[in-house]
Order: structure tokens, then sequence, then C-alpha cells
């Protein structure tokens, strides 16, 4: 939480609200059925989503290429570190993301891999040190000697911990990663410098709709998703899309545009993320248009200070994963994601799972912290401590993962 941000993480001052109603389209109509849902209402969401949220996906296709630049056995020969150049190319334009895949050695057939984003760059993954630095904009962080926005050698393996690779692969998965920044660099000043440049020129303001850095992350994530499919070690049926915090939100974008995620997880995702933006708890949209206007479209700036104008809220998103298993994740002091609303979109969700024939085990009463419902085909835990993604969350994915999708 921010300093001076106490008064709303208050419970008191939640407004009262409604929801939009989720299995109601927009001509009021119900929903009746999955045929409704699937030909009618899912459409409309996303549709919704693009033009007041998040902005409008480019849809021309795209021609996806992986080429391997190095390939390592690591973690005592437990994994192969595979290092891919993705190219991406439109029409005449292209576009290059390196992309880092860990396989386990011991498995021959095709394995389930997770799939998501990262903050700062390849070498902040692994200490490897053939492992390239990102060439363009970081964020700067002391911690990872990454002054004046570039990226240096001090940062090798700097976010290590976020990344248990060696338990995920001795789990029989898969795992794989690229630099947010490489799709879109997370600063007002750059974020155009990306994939944007695929489709468009720089245009300032932007178009109502135009998509912002979470779009073109959730894009960049399916493009990841497209390359695994081209690769014969990995079951890309059994794919898992998930993120942490900025990168949560683009994992539940990307995993409500493209249904090919087999799963879909969001940790502290909160604000534009899991949360219910109605509830103005922690961060709200006017603060995170402020702080972060590069995000979302232009038209999202329209709802600062009047989320019940908004057609949309943060269930939809979630209700898109339906009916593939949707895993969220919150933080007992991470009150600026508003861990309630993340709870709450994830119960509104359920109507939708229901209609098309899944079982949702969450109890109206929010689970104790440290007691994870992984059962049903929405999980949800609350862990105590602060913001970030921790070896219990890994814990928690594995046993969702392992619970639901068919491992070989
Ligand atoms: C915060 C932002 C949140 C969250 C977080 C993060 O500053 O307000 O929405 O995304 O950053 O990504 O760590």
């Amino acid at each position: 939480m921010l300093s001076g941000e106490r008064f709303y993480c208050d419970e008191s001052n939640v407004p009262r609200y409604e929801l939009p109603v989720l299995l109601q389209d927009v001509h009021g109509e119900p929903v009746r059925d999955a045929a409704d849902w699937w030909h009618c209402r899912r459409p409309e969401l996303v549709s919704l989503l693009e033009q007041y949220v998040y902005g409008a996906t480019p849809t021309a296709s795209v021609d996806v290429s992986g080429s391997l630049l190095q390939e390592d056995r690591v973690l005592d020969g437990a994994a192969r570190q595979r290092l891919i150049l993705l190219t991406i190319t439109h029409g005449e334009r292209r576009h290059e993301v390196p992309c880092l895949l860990y396989l386990p050695t011991q498995i021959q057939k095709p394995v389930p891999v997770f799939v998501g984003l990262n903050f700062s760059g390849l070498h902040t993954v692994t200490e490897h040190p053939d492992m390239p630095l990102p060439m363009g904009w970081v964020r700067s962080e002391p911690d990872l000697g990454a002054g004046a926005n570039r990226a240096s050698d001090s940062g090798r393996g700097g976010r290590r911990r976020r990344w248990p690779i060696d338990t995920l692969v001795r789990e029989g998965f898969g795992v794989a990663t690229a630099y947010c920044g490489d799709f879109a660099p997370d600063d007002i000043l750059h974020y155009q410098k990306g994939v944007w440049s695929l489709f468009d020129g720089p245009r300032n303001p932007r178009h109502q709709e135009q998509w912002g850095a979470v779009g073109m992350w959730a894009w960049g994530l399916s493009r990841i998703l497209d390359y695994l499919e081209q690769e014969p070690a990995v079951d890309w049926r059994q794919t898992i899309v998930f993120g942490h915090s900025r990168l949560g939100k683009a994992a539940l974008w990307a995993g409500a545009q493209d249904e090919r995620f087999a799963m879909v997880i969001s940790n502290n995702s909160g604000c534009g993320g899991a949360a219910i933006s109605r509830r103005r708890f922690g961060e709200t949209i006017a603060k995170i248009n402020r702080q972060f206007p590069h995000w979302f479209c232009e038209r999202f700036r329209n709802f600062n200070e009047s989320e019940e104008r908004l057609p949309v809220d943060q269930h939809m998103l979630l209700a898109l994963a339906a009916p593939r298993p949707l895993y969220v994740a919150s933080a007992s002091e991470d009150l600026w994601a508003d861990p309630k609303g993340e709870y709450l979109a994830a119960c509104a969700a359920a109507s939708a799972y229901a209609l098309l024939g899944q079982r949702v085990l969450l109890q109206e009463e929010m689970p104790l912290i440290g007691h994870p419902v992984c059962e049903g085909s929405i999980g949800y835990h609350i862990r105590s401590g602060g913001h970030g993604i921790t070896d219990y969350d890994w814990s928690q994915y594995v046993a969702f993962a392992k619970h639901h999708l068919t491992l070989n």
C-alpha cells in the first residue's frame, strides 16, 4: 500500500454497488444456456472489455516462428533450458522476442507448460551467465542494478525466487517466459516501441479504443503459445497462463480471449485484474489510470471516480475463462489489490461456470488465510504476507494443475 492510501483500504468506505449482470445480454435478454453463452454473451463480453477497459486487440493474423539460440542442461540435469528467438511477422513488418523455455529431462512425452511474462528480463529469472540482457528499456530497479532504464549484469538471477523452475520441472511441468517489455515497455514514453509498431504508427492522443500495455502483454502471451504449438516437447493443449500483479491482469485478459489456454492463474492481480472495480477499495480506476496511463485504453479514463457507469466489471473478465479451470490468489497484506474484491469477483463468475456444467465450490464466506480451495473449477487462496509470488502460491498452482489437467 502506498503511504496516505489508508482511507481507500477501509471496508467502511466501500460504496453500495450493483454488479452488471453476467448472464444477461446488452439487450436485457437472459443468457439461458451454453449456446447463448458461446454465440452471444461471450463474444459480447470480450468486445465490451475491449471497448471500455483494455482496448482492441488487433485481429490481423501474424506469423510466429521460433529459432533455437542456445540449449543447455541445467539444474543438475533435471531440465533442458532453451533460449528461443520468436519472430513475429505481420506483412512486411516484424518483431523479435527472446523466450526462455524449460523442459523436464525425465519425461519423454509432451509436457504441460506454465506460460507467463517476467517484469525485468530473462537474465533475472536465471543466473545462467549466457542469458542475454534486454536491449531496450527496463524499469529502474536498484536491486537488479538496472539504473537509467538499462539492464545490467548485476541483475542476473535477481528474480529467480519468483520462478521455482527446479520444483516445476521435477513436478513434470515445463515453463515458458519472455520479458514483458519485449512486447510493450512498461512506460508511458516507450510502450509503443514493442509490438505496437507491427500494426500502428505512434498516435497521440490515442484513439479511444487503442490497446494499452496490458493488451499487448496479453497478446504476447498468445504469441508464445503460437510458438509452443509448434514445439513437439510441449503439450500445448495443457498450457497454463499465469501472471503476477500487472502481469496477472495480462494473464487474465489473455486467458479470456484465447481459449487455447487450458488453465488461467491470477496472482495478486488487483485493479484491472481480478478485483471488482466498483468496490473502490485499494487501487481504484482513477488511481491506476493516473499512475499508469499506458496500461488501458483511453476510454477507461471516462470511468475515473464513476465506476458505477462502467458496463462491465472484473467478474466478467474471470467468467471468460469458463469452463476452464481458473485460480485467483490474494495476499492478506496486499490491500492495494483488494483481496476481498478478488474473491467476490471469483464468486460472481461462478454462474457462468454453472451454466457450462462446471462445479464451483466457493462459499459466501471468504476462505481463511492459508486455507486454499482447490477443488471445483475456480480455485482461490489468500496467504499471509504482502504483494508477491511465493513458493506457497506456486505449490497451490501445481496442486490445482495436477487436479485439473491430465498429466502424462
Ligand atoms: C502497482 C500497481 C498495481 C500492480 C502492481 C504490480 O504499483 O498499482 O496495479 O499491478 O504495481 O504490478 O506490481
